[in-house]
């Protein structure tokens, strides 16, 4: 997009308002969203595997939410989607020839590869990075360590294209500082900003960061029988350490067996925060009532106030009710009047347990006054909610610059997505398109028209110089 549309201008403008902002970054679903069952510890990935999925319908849900946290005042901003199915990670697992004949061998000998080397995963932007706001860091400048979701193949592809995505959307050398992920090993599995959150008296002051794992799981206590935790102790540690997050204003917390059993794969499954406020489900961690007092006393120490909380309780919302309804993978968004809504997906009002839980919620003293839903179907089918898709970058005034300006999402650039979507998106798909070779081509055109859409030039690899669309 030429820099001097008026589209560019008006997001300019938007990007260079006063005050500290909460960016929020959401992963465009791409064009071979698909059900592999690929997700580990995640129960909804595990039920919907095999099934037919809607590319359209899943892209259109996500700019529809893109186009509601916009309205409530917020600062939108597109992620786009990663080149898939990835031809070159097929290459590298000896699937030789061209991207088509990569594609087509592995449909036939290893079609679970295929589906993992497709997956559309990357639009849970959630688990892209950790950031951590300049006001947290020691040298005042904003971080972000893109995750190396180490556990999953088909996560772990993500990392280098998030990181290389996560440099041109937050370009800013000076002010931003772009770690590179932590080793990928088991030992420092890192999931990103899935598992931490922030809670401060307001979004420009300094606050607490609350990084939480699920391993090792020490001698003697209760260890998850059914799922492996992802999310390794090493590598919060290792996130808080490299982006200067002082220790005192740091609390590490397991999350409980009973948590991950039943499919919190992630901390964003049983709990939010947002500012001063933060709800839980009672079940979320090992140190049960203690994890609350440890959250309180280091938000007393580093603030002299308290944060208002929410904790669900089992008798009234039993944890697996909270899970099976994602009730807490809700966006919690400060409005411009000071208010906060409390974004849903539609399945929690759906379940009698989480609906009742959420009629309690405006009026239960904190600042949250509103509930709103979104229909997010296509991803919840995933396991993916509202704040699977989002990847909170909170900017200090002099910081919303960094944004690129194209990537910030109004109406019109919600149009204009939009129009895009039902241009390039097949309305269904199964596992077995993935070996279909047009599907590449058709994805590949799609990318390629989005990054002008985006301004971002060429983001690729396949839109270098001698490199074709597939
Ligand atoms: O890693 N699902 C993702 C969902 C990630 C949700 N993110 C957060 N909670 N922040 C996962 O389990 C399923 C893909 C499939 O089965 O096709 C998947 O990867």
């Amino acid at each position: 997009m030429a820099s001097d549309s008026p589209r560019s201008r008006a997001n300019a403008d938007a990007s260079a308002g006063s005050g500290p902002a909460e960016l929020q970054l959401d992963g465009l679903v791409g064009p071979t969203h698909h059900y592999g069952g690929l997700g580990a510890g995640n129960r909804a990935s595990r039920r919907h595997g095999g099934e037919v999925s809607r590319p359209r319908d899943a892209a259109l849900q996500g700019i529809a939410k893109m186009r509601a946290v916009a309205e409530l005042g917020g600062l939108q901003g597109v992620l786009p989607p990663h080149d898939r199915p990835a031809a070159d990670v097929l290459r590298r697992l000896g699937f030789a020839g061209s991207d088509a004949d990569a594609i087509e061998r592995a449909a036939r000998e290893a079609p679970e590869l295929l589906s993992a080397c497709a997956s559309a995963s990357a639009m849970w932007s959630a688990n892209a990075a950790t950031v951590t706001p300049s006001v947290d860091a020691a040298d005042g400048r904003l971080h972000v360590t893109p995750a190396n979701l180490a556990q999953q193949l088909h996560r772990a592809i993500e990392t280098p294209t998030t990181q290389r995505l996560l440099a041109a959307v937050l370009a800013d050398p000076e002010r931003v500082a772009h770690h590179a992920p932590l080793p990928a090993t088991d030992a420092t599995a890192d999931e990103g900003a899935a598992n931490h959150m922030r809670l401060a008296p307001s979004l420009g002051s300094p606050g607490v960061s609350v990084f939480v794992h699920g391993r090792p799981v020490p001698d003697g206590a209760a260890a998850p029988a059914r799922y492996r935790p992802r999310q390794s102790r090493a590598a919060s540690e290792g996130v808080a350490r490299a982006h200067g997050v002082a220790p005192e204003r740091t609390v590490l917390l397991r999350q409980s067996a009973a948590a991950i059993d039943a499919g919190a794969f992630h901390n964003d499954v049983v709990a939010v925060s947002n500012e001063d406020v933060l709800l839980f489900h009672e079940r979320a961690f090992a140190a049960g009532p203690e994890a609350r007092r440890a959250i309180e006393e280091a938000y007393r120490r580093a603030t002299g106030g308290s944060p208002s909380t929410i904790v669900a309780r089992e008798a009234d919302l039993p944890l697996e009710e909270a899970i099976r309804s994602y009730v807490f993978n809700a966006q919690l968004l400060t409005r411009p009047d000071g208010g906060m809504t409390l974004l849903c997906p539609a399945e929690s009002r759906e379940n009698d347990r989480a609906r009742a839980f959420l009629e309690q919620v405006p009026g239960a003293g904190t600042r949250i006054d509103r509930v709103a839903f979104v229909e997010l179907r296509q991803s919840m089918k995933n396991g993916g909610g509202p704040a699977c898709l989002r990847l909170r970058v909170p900017l200090a005034p002099s910081e919303r610059g960094v944004l690129a300006p194209g990537v910030c999402l109004d109406a019109e650039l919600a149009g204009r997505l939009e129009a895009w979507v039902r241009r390039h998106y097949r309305e269904t798909l199964t596992p077995a398109d993935l070996g279909d070779p047009d599907l590449l081509a058709e994805s590949r055109t799609a990318l390629d028209e989005l990054t002008g859409l985006l301004g971002l030039g060429s983001v690729y690899p396949f839109q270098r110089a001698g490199a074709g669309l597939g």
